[in-house]
């Protein structure tokens, strides 16, 4: 990027309000970034390939998380000033969990958005005292070390939504 380009753009970011005129602090739960998208897909070495193939995408991590029902690979898109950002590929374990439901309601898709916060815990209690039903109350152990909760979709506009406290590096 060129020097007035690189001016530019941070000039347009610099100006971008982050919080909403009139809310306090306390009542405003920070997303920094979007973590990652989570894609329901029913064989994961294939989806992986094509990411690959496809967009030039590098696998970071695989992990089998029985606790979440999915086998799944984390894919680096980019790095940002808040942390980086993923592709999450999600294979059911088996039919009778998250992922296994939402492939045969709706087949191969995005099935998440994982937003990033700084503190899991606060944003779960200040997300709470609105009125959106926490899916977990404590958070669980996510990819990469991450600490994690759901918000239920239907709450929030028929998006399942995860909030994601990545490990410190
Ligand atoms: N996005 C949007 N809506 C969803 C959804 C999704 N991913 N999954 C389910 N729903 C909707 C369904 O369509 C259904 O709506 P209708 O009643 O209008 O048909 C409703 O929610 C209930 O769905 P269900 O199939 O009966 O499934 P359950 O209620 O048993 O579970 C949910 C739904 C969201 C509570 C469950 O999937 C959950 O707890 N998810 C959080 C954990 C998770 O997804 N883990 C895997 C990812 C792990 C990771 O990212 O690390
Ligand atoms: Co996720």
């Amino acid at each position: 990027m060129d020097r007035d380009l690189r001016r530019m753009v941070g000039a347009t970011f610099a100006n971008i309000p982050t919080r909403k005129p009139g809310l306090s602090r306390e009542a405003i739960v920070m997303l920094t970034r979007i973590d990652h998208v989570g894609i329901a897909c029913h064989d994961l070495e294939e989806k992986i390939a094509f990411y690959e193939s496809t967009f030039g995408l590098l696998v970071v991590s695989r992990e089998v998380n029985e606790q979440q029902g999915v086998k799944e690979a984390m894919l680096h898109v980019a790095d940002g000033p808040a942390g980086a950002s993923y592709v999450q590929l999600l294979e059911p374990l088996n039919p009778d969990t998250p992922v296994g439901k939402f492939l045969v309601k709706r087949g191969e898709g995005v099935h998440h958005i994982g937003y990033g916060v700084d503190d899991v815990v606060a944003a779960l209690e200040s997300i709470g005292g609105t009125g959106v039903r926490l899916l977990d109350e404590r958070p669980r152990h996510g990819s990469m070390g991450a600490s994690i909760a759901f918000l239920h979709p239907k709450d929030v506009g028929g998006v399942l939504t995860e909030l994601v406290q990545a490990k410190p590096r």
